[in-house]
């Protein structure tokens, strides 16, 4: 995936109206955007058709899929079906279970990216523990897109040591959580960034300051 300027929107609003409007204005600078629960509750899986229609930009849709295989395939095929390039998985429900989904991802010609460890504090209570047993889950299951936490460089050092270096790795938790853009990126691909751009005043302005800090 190719990812603009390195940064992925997370567009977490809860309507079209502002998700739009976000999105329009930072359109010069960013071409991935990612969609999860809060838009598509609110407003449908067709926010995602609309919004990729719109702008042509990729959509990583943030489901983090945990279920049973033949549930997981049902939510990934109507994922990909509305147009999303790539979804977000759990790791911790097992191999079968990510295995649906990707199943699914090749089906259409899609991606899968591994949700390994997550950026907030509570992670440490179970997740942590298995992190790098679930990064190494996926690079035997043939997965190359995964996702680490950017609060905890240490972490998303550990998980791209498991992973190795052509994998490729986005990483939440940057500015709002705490997390460091440019010290993420030593370890990650590409940021993913939600509330300090979208409650900006003026999120292009705030995009173009994450840039600056990056380069
Ligand atoms: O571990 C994770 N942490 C995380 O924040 C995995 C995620 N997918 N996310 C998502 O990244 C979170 O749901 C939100 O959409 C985005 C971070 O947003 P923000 O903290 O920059 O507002």
């Amino acid at each position: 995936m190719e990812v603009e300027n390195d940064i992925i929107l997370a567009l977490d609003v809860l309507n079209m109206t502002e998700a739009l409007r976000i999105v329009e204005s930072v359109s010069d600078y960013l071409n991935t955007i990612k969609i999860g629960y809060p838009l598509v509750l609110s407003e449908g899986l067709q926010s995602i058709t609309a919004i990729k229609e719109e702008f042509n930009c990729s959509i990583i849709a943030d489901f983090k899929v945990a279920d049973i295989p033949s549930t997981n395939q049902k939510i990934a095929d109507v994922t990909f079906e509305a147009g999303t390039d790539a979804i977000i998985v759990h790791g911790f429900v097992g191999d079968d279970s990510a295995l649906a989904c990707m199943n699914s991802a090749e089906k259409y010609g899609k991606d899968v990216f591994l949700l390994t460890e997550m950026s907030h504090p509570g992670a440490s209570m179970f997740l942590q523990q298995h992190a790098e047993d679930i990064a190494k889950m996926g690079v035997d299951l043939g997965i190359t897109n995964f996702v680490g936490p950017s609060t905890k460089l240490d972490r998303l050092e550990k998980i791209r040591s498991v992973i190795g270096k052509d994998s490729f790795l986005i990483s939440p938790g940057v500015g709002t959580q705490g997390g460091d853009p440019k010290d993420t990126l030593k370890f990650a691909d590409a940021l993913i960034v939600g509330r300090s751009i979208y409650l900006s005043e003026d999120p292009k302005k705030a995009v173009e300051d994450l840039i600056g800090s990056i380069k």
